[in-house]
């Protein structure tokens, strides 16, 4: 569904969507007692119950309320980002620990003529999950897109980045699209149809279940004319301790960002996390290939929410997100399966993080 065109200018029409992501595997259960917050401790009156419940669907309320009743509860990784969240994954980037944003970056800069030379210039380049737009203003020199779309979640934030780099780059027109993209994208006619170039960097594919992905990568090949393409970034499978320090960092930035998604849930719902009551978990799962994340309770808890309420018990977990990495062969046969053509990758020196370009023709 789109929204009206907002006020601001050229930088700022905005659509909005609510879809509801598929929803992931079960999370695993185990049983855990806190030594530190032995008992239980029960909701009461004291604690904040936020009342902003008015930025969700009824059909969003539905499915996520099923995924908290469930009996392996899940929440999608999508209500990581509100405004908080959203700069809080910034945080996340620039951790030490958090190897895929540099990583990718140091990819684009060394290879960005070749990149430029595959994917061509002049292009209406679509970037899926802008967030603050800095990877796509960093390939702006050598790509020399005609347009610029960037599409992210958290149009608050997008409005906020596109506007600043609006003021930077006059010479290229751009666009912004609030849209949850989990659940397909659909362009508005603004968009030309001619010359797209989807920019889909960080390993974001990494979050869908890989059938997901890859039904994902299909529907943008078919908003490409034959004269478009994908630059897409991945995350590869590498030694489990790696991976597991950039899902669990010192600083706890992985964990604020997890827990705040139950401060999201209670904004939109009406409930009353208790985010004293839950801890972050995430680990990398080399036999699924992927890491899981999930908020789990330090003490058996009664979150309760308009009309609902489910009891947790002492260790119990909520999935909140999969990180899927992926080996690079096995990435290349997924864009031609989703029916892209000369795939081009680049990677860093440690095999880390793979830079892909594909074309229709
Ligand atoms: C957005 N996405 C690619 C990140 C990832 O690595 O899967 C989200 C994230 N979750 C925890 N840290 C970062």
């Amino acid at each position: 569904m789109m929204q009206a065109k907002q006020p601001e200018g050229r930088a700022a029409l905005l659509h909005k969507k609510n879809g509801v992501r598929k929803l992931f595997a079960p999370a695993s259960r185990r049983a855990f007692q806190d030594q530190g917050h032995p008992g239980r401790r029960s909701t009461d009156e004291s604690r904040p119950r936020a009342t902003e419940a008015a930025r969700i669907s009824a059909g969003e309320r539905d499915a996520l309320i099923a995924g908290l009743i469930a009996p392996s509860a899940r929440l999608s990784s999508k209500y990581f980002y509100d405004s908080l969240g959203s700069r809080l994954f910034e945080a996340i980037t620039r951790l030490p620990e958090y190897y895929p944003t540099r990583t990718e970056a140091a990819i684009f800069a060394r290879h960005a003529g070749e990149i430029a030379q595959a994917a061509g210039t002049g292009s209406t380049l679509i970037d899926l999950g802008a967030g603050n737009c800095e990877k796509a203003r960093a390939l702006f020199g050598a790509l020399r897109p005609a347009q610029y779309v960037a599409v992210d979640i958290s149009a608050d934030y997008l409005r906020e980045a596109l506007a600043c780099l609006q003021h930077r780059h006059p010479e290229i027109a751009m666009t912004a699209i609030g849209v949850d993209m989990s659940a397909g994208l659909s362009l508005p006619p603004s968009v030309p149809a001619g010359k797209r170039l989807f920019f889909y960097p960080g390993s974001s594919i990494g979050n869908f279940m890989p059938e997901e992905a890859e039904d994902f990568l299909a529907g943008l090949r078919q908003q490409c004319d034959e004269d478009g393409g994908l630059l897409i970034g991945v995350d590869l499978v590498k030694d489990k301790s790696i991976i597991d320090a950039a899902y669990d960092d010192t600083l706890g930035v992985t964990a604020a960002f997890n827990l705040n998604a139950l401060s999201h849930v209670n904004a939109l719902l009406g409930s009353d996390f208790d985010l004293r009551d839950w801890r972050h978990c995430g680990f990398f799962d080399p036999e699924l290939s992927r890491v899981e994340m999930h908020v789990e309770t330090r003490l058996e808890v009664d979150v309760t929410w308009p009309g609902g309420a489910r009891h947790f018990e002492a260790g119990e977990r909520i999935h909140t997100e999969n990180s899927y990495k992926y080996r690079l062969e096995d990435f290349s046969l997924m864009l031609q399966r989703a029916g892209f053509r000369n795939v081009r990758s680049w990677t860093d020196q440690r095999n880390w993080f793979a830079v892909c370009h594909a074309s229709i023709r």
